[in-house]
This record gives structure tokens, C-alpha cells and sequence, in this order.
């Protein structure tokens, strides 16, 4: 799979101190391109950038993505924009809960307001974060792309503003491609493993490290899709630095990332124990409410029109991550 097809270019990476960010900017960089990171630190995390921060291709910039005239300030000082990867947003769903208003400023009305001016300016490829949470609560897996729609029950704020802000994006038309991912379970190293809210496999991965039980909320029969954070950089490269302008119509659109495969919990956590070689301690709590039961992607669409594939498999994924974590505690 070539990600580095297309010319040498200007990229806008918001939620560039994130954790798939942080990632995303080390990639382009090494691809060759200039990337222009922006991030307010609301969630994002300064260390992130430690790799990269002081590469000549880098320009950092702490600012808000809901700040009026953004992409024109960065272009004035950085020259034309070729993409635009919009990663920055409220990440969280619990806060998405006590705060909906503050979560549709900045997940989809933000959003809107980039993308007009992504479009005003010239940029060619839009790629935004999508989520699998635009897909609410649903019983038949795999999840098609065609699952989110006006009827879906949200779970919450943070769900179905990121539909909004998908479906804006992808049904863009004129020269701009707007392509949403809607990533599955991401993980990978720098996830921070450090709240209730975190993601599975970070807090898994920092217990076994630590030598402590894995907690279970609810049966561990309950099911995700995992993939690994460096197949989501793919995608992103793939949606956002192809330059072919025949084939805008045939990209534009809203594509699953996950591994098409379901994991459970319960399977997750013997796998971590063996992986840190350690006795299996695992216990379990109560069901966290709110929880989905079973999440999988389609992934078809996404392999047939941007030739996207995993190429990670969960046990190698965890092995850098148990690496990392033992490196970074
Ligand atoms: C993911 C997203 C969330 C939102 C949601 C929409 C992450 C980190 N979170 O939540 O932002 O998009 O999808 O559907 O990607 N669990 C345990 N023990 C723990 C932590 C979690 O058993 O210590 C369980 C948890 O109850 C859930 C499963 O593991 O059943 C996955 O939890 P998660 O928070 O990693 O991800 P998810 O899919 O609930």
C-alpha cells in the first residue's frame, strides 16, 4: 500500500497533540511533507509532540478549532493547504452528557465552519474524525456505513454530533473531497490509560504492566472492534493525500476503520495476562451504564475505494503497546 502517494505538501493536522494526532503528524512528517499542528491542550497532551516538536517541517500552534478565520491565519503564514485533517475535538462522552451545547460548538459547529473555509481557500482533501458512536446502540453487526442515519437513537451528544459533522463532510461538493473515518477502537501507544473513561485496552495494558487485576465492567461477553492506531494513520494518509481531482466524487464519502473482527472483553484481558506473562487477574464489576453490547465494523467500503486494509493484527498491536508502556512508566 503506497500512503505517501500525491506531491509534497502543506497539511493542517488539529487535535496535533492528541493521541492519533500526535501520530498522524509524525507520519506526514516522515513522508516528507510540512505539517502545521493545532490543539488547544483541552485534552491533548504536550509530550505527545516530544518526538517531533523541534522537526523543521513542524509548525505547532495553541489555538481553538472554533476560533473564527483559523485555516486563513495559518495559510497567511504557511502558504496554500493541501489537506486538512481535523482530528480536533471533545473527545469525551461522559462530558459530552453534562455539556451538549459546548459539544455541538465544537464537534460539529466547528467543523462546518472549517470546512467552509477549507473550501473558500482551495484546500483539496478534507479528512475528518468520525466515530463509531455515530452509530448509537445497534443489535445487527457488522455496522455498514448505512447504519447511521436520521432514525439512530443516539447514545449520546458526542454521537450524534459527530454524525452531523460526518455527514456535512462527506456530502461536500465542488472541488473539496471530504472523506469522515469512523474509527472503531482505536489504541495503540500514547493512549492515556489514565481515567474511568479511557480505553480498554490503555488501562488493561497498565494494570497487567503494573502488576495489578484487570477490572471488568459487566460479563466481558460484550464485544468491540480493535485497531491498531498506526492501520487508522493509513487511512488518514490514504483519504487525505491522494490528489487524483477525477476522482473526487468516488472518495468523498464516510468509511469505517476498525478490523472487522469482534473481540470481548473478557478474551481481551486473558490475552493482555498472557501477553505481560502474567497470572491471569482479572475481576469483575458492575455493567457501566450507557455501555453498547457489541460493536463491529464493515469494512468493505473503505477497502474497495481507498484500498485501505488493517495491517496490524490485535496481538502484534498489543505487544507494541505492552513495549511502550513499559518504556513510558
Ligand atoms: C468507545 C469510545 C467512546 C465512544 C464509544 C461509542 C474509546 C476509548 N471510547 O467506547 O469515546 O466513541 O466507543 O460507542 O474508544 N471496560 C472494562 N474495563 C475497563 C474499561 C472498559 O471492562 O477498565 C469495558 C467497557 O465497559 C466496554 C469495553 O470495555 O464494554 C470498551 O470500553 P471503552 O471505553 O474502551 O470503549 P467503548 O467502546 O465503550
Amino acid at each position: 500500500m503506497d500512503k505517501g502517494q500525491g506531491p509534497l505538501t502543506t497539511c493542517v493536522v488539529t487535535g496535533a497533540a492528541g493521541f492519533v494526532g500526535s501520530h498522524l503528524c509524525e507520519r506526514l512528517l516522515s513522508l516528507g511533507h510540512t505539517v502545521v499542528g493545532v490543539d488547544n491542550f483541552f485534552s491533548g497532551r504536550p509530550e505527545n509532540l516530544k518526538t517531533f516538536a523541534s522537526h523543521p517541517r513542524f509548525f505547532f500552534h495553541e489555538r481553538s478549532v472554533t476560533e473564527t478565520g483559523l485555516l486563513t491565519a495559518l495559510k497567511d503564514q504557511h502558504g496554500p493547504v493541501f489537506a486538512v485533517f481535523h482530528l480536533a475535538a471533545i473527545v469525551s462522552v461522559p462530558y459530552s452528557l453534562e455539556r451538549p451545547e459546548e459539544t455541538f460548538l465544537v464537534n460539529t459547529q466547528a467543523t462546518l465552519l472549517l470546512l467552509e473555509e477549507a473550501e473558500v481557500l482551495g484546500v483539496r482533501n478534507f479528512v475528518f474524525a468520525g466515530s463509531a458512536a455515530e452509530y448509537g446502540d445497534r443489535d445487527r453487526m457488522p455496522l455498514t456505513e448505512a447504519d447511521a442515519n436520521e432514525e439512530t437513537r443516539w447514545l449520546s451528544p458526542y454521537g450524534e454530533a459527530k454524525y452531523r459533522a460526518s455527514v456535512a463532510v462527506a456530502s461536500r461538493r465542488g472541488s473539496l473531497c471530504g472523506v469522515s473515518l469512523r474509527c472503531f477502537n482505536i489504541y495503540g501507544p500514547r493512549q492515556d490509560p489514565s481515567s474511568p473513561y479511557s480505553g480498554v485496552i490503555s488501562r488493561f495494558v497498565n494494570m497487567a504492566v503494573a502488576q495489578r487485576p484487570l477490572t471488568i465492567f459487566g460479563d466481558g461477553l460484550q464485544t468491540r472492534d480493535f485497531v491498531f492506531v498506526s492501520d487508522v494513520v493509513d487511512a488518514y494518509c490514504l483519504a487525505g493525500l491522494r490528489d487524483d481531482k477525477d476522482d473526487i466524487k468516488r472518495t468523498s464519502g464516510v468509511f469505517n476503520v476498525g478490523s472487522g473482527r469482534a473481540t470481548s472483553i473478557v478474551n481481551l484481558a486473558r490475552l493482555i495476562c498472557r501477553l505481560t506473562h502474567r497470572p491471569e487477574s482479572i475481576t469483575f464489576g458492575p455493567e457501566r451504564p450507557g455501555d453498547i453490547r457489541h460493536s463491529t465494523a464493515n469494512i468493505e467500503a473503505i477497502t474497495r475505494v481507498l484500498q485501505w486494509k488493517p495491517r496490524i493484527g490485535l496481538k502484534d498491536g498489543l505487544t507494541r503497546t505492552i513495549q511502550w508502556m513499559r518504556g513510558s512508566g
